[in-house]
């Protein structure tokens, strides 16, 4: 007989891959979480960060939280008592309802993002808070809504992408503003490398899936609209415009027609930083097609981010790039296409009114208004972190009066402002459904350990916190099995148990083709370059050729997108993973560093209007000159400042959804003596 088994299992990580995991547990005790080798993306590897981490804090209880905790100390200090289940739901309920009814349900706010994005773990408790009538803090405008918002006007629909099946049929691959290298590893050490397509990156960084580009233009941040119109000027100069489809399939290119025209490859040049030569041959080879086109999230963390999106988004349409193999854009491929039903998953009929919400742009202003905010839970996110405004954030989450509940496996910046922390369980202790948002698959996630110390799944949390409140909705206290069976049926697959013995689940045999049968659902059912909703909603009718003015007075624009090693801020749990991480680092290229003054290794500050910070200087011409670069996301209290890069992002917003525009941040930098 064996001396172990070995469990399947999906990693929910926020991250394009979704990998499939093999967890084996020896007789004697011993567990591995390894790559399942059998899984078709992770091929047998997890990534860096998890491989350590999945081996280390997730099976450490001394790194996670075990038990629920009662604040005893000042708020933000993280000193706090032991309690149990039942006292924390009991006291926690008690607080609530008497919100409700001082001051209305509206004021208790909820925050929660991508902690795990397991469909259980990552949406059930909606329903909790749709029966509460609580306030929500908008999940995407912390990461992606301005793009979603820009696509919705184009093509009706953002989370419809290509099926990345395809690209064994596609000539050219452009990567514009996404780095798979560090948040897709395996799309970009497999998926990228055998397509055999041509591979263009549009990125201001020189990050590593962009040196192995076949072609990289190093646009300066926030100009990508002008090099998009550049773009459409050289393919229809050279006859690549796809005439007989803009007229069948699309409104409003007679009206962008003209703007085409005026936007040659010299004006674009001179706004983007690139060669007229380097304009061209991108436009060759995209116009050639098929084509793909990857948008990535962090190219619409912009001012402009959703015209950006909009301009790059006329490239497919005015190219055909439609409805054959090969040919598409994706930003991401939601649950929604594979038929899962987001209001059974959420029971927004729970709810008596629309919901308050504000952007996390609004959420310190929120907050530290008595009459909008009396209570805040957070789970699946960690804003202390994550969000803007750092400093005066933490200053509002240190206030007594603000009753704070915070879900988590690990002891963050977030929970250690809380009043009550809630140990929540990990992906690897009970069963739940991924969605990945890159491949149109399905996968299972797999209970293989049992649940660490008194850690909980987040729906079993609002299930016990519904009762202790006196609720008596059925759907509240839905149970895993049955909620899980129910969205393995939406999907066409016969029940959970029948996924989880497969593991991951191509949905569709062939490769599907993105809007195949070429309707849009727009109002017109075409692709609306020119948008009537856009406009009333008070954006330009069309894309724009904008660029945003470059930095003055010497400042760099800084750039603070995902690190390998980190998922946003999770991970840094584990000492192995700050180890890799090193020093925080910000990258500078040599012609700034000379105009500084700064050289290799000096300890530099980083300031602007919102705050300042202490960072070790790197200097490296993967950057180009007027851009700096500094990866999100370490938690703050590993830093004797404790605070990281979002104490300096003033928490600007996007021209679109109120989302974020964190790559417009600028800096002064000065070397420390
Ligand atoms: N400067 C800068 N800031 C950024 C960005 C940037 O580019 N630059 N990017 C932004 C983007 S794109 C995003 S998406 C946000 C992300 O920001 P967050 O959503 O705050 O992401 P994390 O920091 O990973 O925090 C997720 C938390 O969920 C916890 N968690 C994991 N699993 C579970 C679970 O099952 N239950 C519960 N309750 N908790 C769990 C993790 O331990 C972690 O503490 O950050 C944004 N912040
Ligand atoms: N390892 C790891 N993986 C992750 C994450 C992580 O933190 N770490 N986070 C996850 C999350 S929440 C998300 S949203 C995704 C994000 O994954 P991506 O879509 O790859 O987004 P980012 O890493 O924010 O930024 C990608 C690239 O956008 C570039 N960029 C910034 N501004 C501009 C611009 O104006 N123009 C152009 N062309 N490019 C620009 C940056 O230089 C960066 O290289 O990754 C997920 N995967
Ligand atoms: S974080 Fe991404 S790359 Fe790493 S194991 Fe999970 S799915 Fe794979
Ligand atoms: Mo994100």
């Amino acid at each position: 007989m064996s001396d172990k088994t070995i469990i399947r299992t999906t990693c929910p990580r926020d991250c394009y891959d979704a990998c499939g995991i093999a967890v084996v547990k020896r007789a004697d005790g011993l567990v591995r979480v390894l790559g399942d080798p059998e899984h078709p993306v992770a091929r047998g590897a997890l990534c860096g960060k998890c491989a350590i981490a999945y081996n280390g804090a997730w099976l450490d209880p001394k790194a996670r939280l075990t038990q629920p905790l009662k604040r005893i100390g000042p708020k933000g200090e993280g000193r706090f008592t032991p309690v149990s289940w039942n006292e924390a739901i009991e006291a926690i309920a008690a607080r609530l309802q008497r919100i409700v009814s001082e001051h209305g349900a509206d004021t208790i706010w909820h925050a929660h993002y991508t902690g795990t994005c397991s469909l259980l773990a990552g949406s059930f408790p909606q329903r909790f808070f749709n029966r509460l009538g609580a306030s929500e803090v908008d999940p995407d405008s912390i990461c992606n809504a301005a793009g979603h918002a820009a696509l919705q006007y184009m093509y009706g629909a953002s989370g419809v992408g290509f099926d990345p099946r395809t690209a064994k049929d596609a000539k050219c691959i452009l990567v514009w503003g996404a780095n798979p290298s560090a948040s897709a590893p395996h799309q970009h050490k497999h998926w990228l490398k055998e397509t055999g397509a041509t591979t263009i990156v549009v990125d201001p960084v020189r990050h590593a899936t962009a040196a192995e580009a076949s072609l990289h233009l190093q646009v300066f941040p926030g100009s990508d609209a002008a090099l998009a119109f550049a773009m459409l000027h050289v393919l229809k100069r050279e006859g690549m415009i796809d005439r007989t489809f803009l007229a069948q399939h699309t409104i409003g290119w007679d009206e962008l027609e003209p703007i085409v025209d005026r936007c040659a490859p010299d004006w674009a040049a001179a706004i983007t930083g690139l060669s007229i030569q380097q304009i061209k041959q991108a436009a060759r080879l995209y116009g050639r097609g098929p084509s793909l086109l990857w948008l990535g999230q962090g190219l619409q963390r912009q001012p402009t981010g959703g015209n950006v999106f909009r301009a790059i988004a006329v490239l497919p349409a005015a190219t055909g790039n439609f409805a054959r193999p090969g040919a598409g854009f994706l930003y991401l491929n939601g649950g929604s296409r594979r038929g899962i039903d987001g209001d059974y998953l959420e029971a927004p009929h729970l709810r008596q009114d629309e919901p308050r919400k504000v952007s996390h742009m609004d959420l310190v202003a929120t907050l530290g208004d008595p009459g909008k905010a009396q209570a805040l839970v957070t789970w699946n996110i960690n804003i202390a972190a994550s969000n803007p405004d750092q400093a005066r954030l933490h200053r509002t989450l240190r206030d007594e009066r603000l009753f704070h509940v915070a879900i988590d496996p690990f002891p963050t910046d977030t929970t250690d402002f809380a009043d009550y922390v809630l140990p929540a369980a990990t992906f690897l202790e009970f069963d739940d459904l991924v969605s990945p948002y890159f491949h149109l698959s399905m996968s299972a996630q797999v209970k293989a350990l049992e649940l660490m110390g008194e850690a909980l799944p987040n729906q079993e949390i609002f299930r016990r916190l519904a009762k202790a409140m006196g609720y008596t909705e059925p759907a509240l206290f839905e149970d895993d099995r049955s909620t899980l069976d129910t969205l393995c049926r939406q999907v066409g697959l016969e029940d959970f148990a029948s996924l989880a013995a497969k593991g991951t689940i191509d949905l569709w045999p062939e490769p599907e083709l993105q809007f195949a049968g070429l309707r849009f659902p727009t109002p017109s059912g075409k692709i609306e370059i020119a948008s009537a909703v856009a406009e009333a909603d008070g954006h330009p009718r069309l894309p724009q050729p904008n660029a945003d003015p470059r930095p003055k007075d010497g400042s760099l624009r800084l750039l603070s997108p995902a690190s390998p090693w980190l998922m946003n801020s999770t991970y840094n749990c584990d000492p192995k993973v700050t180890k890799k991480l090193g020093a925080e680092t910000i990258t500078l290229s040599a012609a700034d560093a000379a105009r500084l003054g700064i050289a290799e290794g000096d300890t530099v500050l980083a300031a602007n209007e919102t705050g300042r910070l202490t960072l070790r200087a790197s200097i490296a011409d993967i950057v180009p000159a007027g851009v700096a670069l500094s990866h999100k996301s370490r938690w703050p209290k590993l830093s004797p400042q404790r605070a990281n890069i979002n104490a300096l992002n003033p928490g600007r917003k996007a021209d679109m959804a109120e989302s974020s525009a964190v790559h417009s941040v600028e800096v002064t930098l000065t070397k420390k003596v």
